[in-house]
This record gives structure tokens, C-alpha cells and sequence, in this order.
């Protein structure tokens, strides 16, 4: 079972709650790698009367035709989506147009999603600085905050949150191979094996065992192979795209229904 969700995080859902009224816009940002595990629907709960764009962060290292058809479902839904990579201007400038198509201004824009989305560094990407704290793992951002943009807009960034109880067996290890879930809650051993399995049923050939990925560099003295620093060093692999662009959620997945 890998679950989490700490006291800031049910607090950051209250408040984002009542910072709702305040806000014009709201871009959620999901991985487009699981796009589906991915989406708070709480957080879509509270911003259901919001105008709400959807950012798909990290298209970078997910497969791009799944994540064309991702963008397909939302344009079909009524909501506008765009396939970034959140930490170059090319991102920013994409949601910034999404945001203002016609050149409007006066917004309050307050960006929402899991941890470890990008949701910061889309902040940051808009702003072009550094202001907002940006790190590789998930739970960085603990405050509400507001950003000024221009004198008519304003950017919030808010705490990554994730529903009180993660449902599927198979959303917990996927939130956890995106870095959704601090490596301290869950087991990398079992994470990355059961990513492995699910690439070789997949015939995705890119995706090694774990054995074989160990076997590269984790024999220890004496040939007996270090698992667990082996599967954290897997989940790495996997995250920074060693294993090339891999989406784990498409719209037609028949495990959806
Ligand atoms: N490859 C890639 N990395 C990204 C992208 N967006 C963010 N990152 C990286 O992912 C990490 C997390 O980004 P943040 O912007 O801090 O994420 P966050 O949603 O604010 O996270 P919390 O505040 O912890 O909820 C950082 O190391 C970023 O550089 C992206 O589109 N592609
Ligand atoms: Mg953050």
C-alpha cells in the first residue's frame, strides 16, 4: 500500500479551497506520464466552477503520440491543454497563450496539482526567474503564495496535493514512479519491479529488468547484487528518461475501464 497524505496537505486543500474565490483561472498541472493517476479530482471537486486549463508537464520524457490523444480527450471535454516542458520558456510561453488567447489581462491564475508536478517551475517559466522553490522530489512547496506577473496579473503557487486515499493498486506504484510519493513511502524495490513488469507485458524493450539493470552495475563484493540501491538507481533511470519517453497512462488503455 503506498499512501500519503500528510496534515499540510488537507490543510492546502482547505485553503486552496477558499483562495478559489479570488482566482480567474486555474491551470492544473499533471504529468503526462499518468495523466490519469495523475489528476486530483478533490482538487477538480473544489475548481469545478473555475475556468481551468490543463498543463501536461514533463512531455519530454512521455511518449508523444499517447500524449497527442491526451490532448485530444481534454480539447474534447471543453478544457484547453497544453504538452510542456515546464522548465524552459517555450513551456511557459505555450500557457501563457492558452491563458490570454485574445490578449486579455486582469487575471488571478492559481496553479494546482499532485506533488512534484511542475507546478513551481510553470510559475517560474511565467515569471522568467527563479522565484518560486523548485526540487526534485515531491512535497517542496508548503505555502500558498502569490506571484506578481504584471500589474494586471498575479500568479498563486500552491502545495502539491493528493486525494486521502490513493485507490488502485496501480495508481500508487505509478504516482510513485513520477514522483507523485517521497521515496521514504514506499518501496523502490517493488516500485521499480513492478515497472518493469509492466514495460515487459507491454513489450516496451527500452524498460530493462530490474536484474538485468542490477546486474550492470549493483554486484557488491562477494556477487551478491545490492537490490535496493539498484531499484532506486532504476527509478532514476526511468525518471530522467534513460529508458526513453514512456507514458504509463494512455486515454485508451483498456486497464481504464
Ligand atoms: N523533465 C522535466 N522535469 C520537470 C518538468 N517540470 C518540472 N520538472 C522538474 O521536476 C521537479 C519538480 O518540479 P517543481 O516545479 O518543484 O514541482 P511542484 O509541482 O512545484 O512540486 P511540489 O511543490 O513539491 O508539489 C524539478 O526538479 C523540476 O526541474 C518538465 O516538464 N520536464
Ligand atoms: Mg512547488
Amino acid at each position: 500500500m503506498i499512501q500519503w497524505y500528510p496534515g499540510h496537505m488537507a490543510r492546502a486543500m482547505r485553503r486552496i479551497g477558499d483562495a478559489l474565490r479570488l482566482v480567474d483561472v486555474i491551470i492544473e498541472a499533471i504529468d503526462a506520464r499518468a495523466v490519469r493517476s495523475g489528476a486530483n479530482p478533490e482538487l477538480q471537486k473544489v475548481a469545478a466552477r473555475r475556468r481551468r486549463v490543463v498543463a501536461l508537464t514533463r512531455s519530454d520524457l512521455a511518449d508523444p503520440a499517447v500524449t497527442h490523444r491526451w490532448i485530444e480527450t481534454f480539447t474534447c471535454r471543453g478544457i484547453p491543454a497544453v504538452a510542456i516542458d515546464a522548465r524552459g520558456p517555450r513551456g511557459a510561453s505555450r500557457i501563457a497563450h492558452l491563458l490570454a488567447p485574445e490578449g486579455a489581462s486582469g487575471h488571478r491564475v492559481m496553479v494546482v496539482g499532485i506533488p512534484n508536478a511542475g507546478k513551481s517551475s510553470i510559475i517560474n517559466g511565467l515569471l522568467r526567474r527563479a522565484a518560486a522553490k523548485t526540487e526534485r522530489r515531491a512535497g517542496v512547496t508548503r505555502n500558498m503564495q502569490w506571484f506578481r506577473l504584471s500589474p494586471s496579473v498575479e500568479l498563486m503557487d500552491t502545495p502539491g496535493v493528493l486525494v486521502p486515499k490513493i485507490a488502485t493498486k496501480a495508481a500508487q506504484w505509478k504516482l510513485a514512479a513520477v514522483g507523485a510519493v517521497p521515496s521514504e513511502r514506499y518501496d523502490a524495490e517493488e516500485v521499480a519491479r513492478t515497472l518493469a513488469q509492466w514495460a515487459a507485458k507491454r513489450g516496451l524493450r527500452r524498460v530493462p529488468a530490474l536484474e538485468a539493470f542490477a546486474a550492470t552495475r549493483f554486484i557488491r563484493r562477494g556477487g551478491k547484487v545490492d537490490m535496493h540501491n539498484a531499484a532506486q538507481s532504476y527509478l532514476r533511470a526511468f525518471d530522467e528518461g534513460t529508458f526513453g519517453r514512456v507514458s504509463l497512462e494512455s486515454p485508451d488503455d483498456p486497464e481504464a475501464a
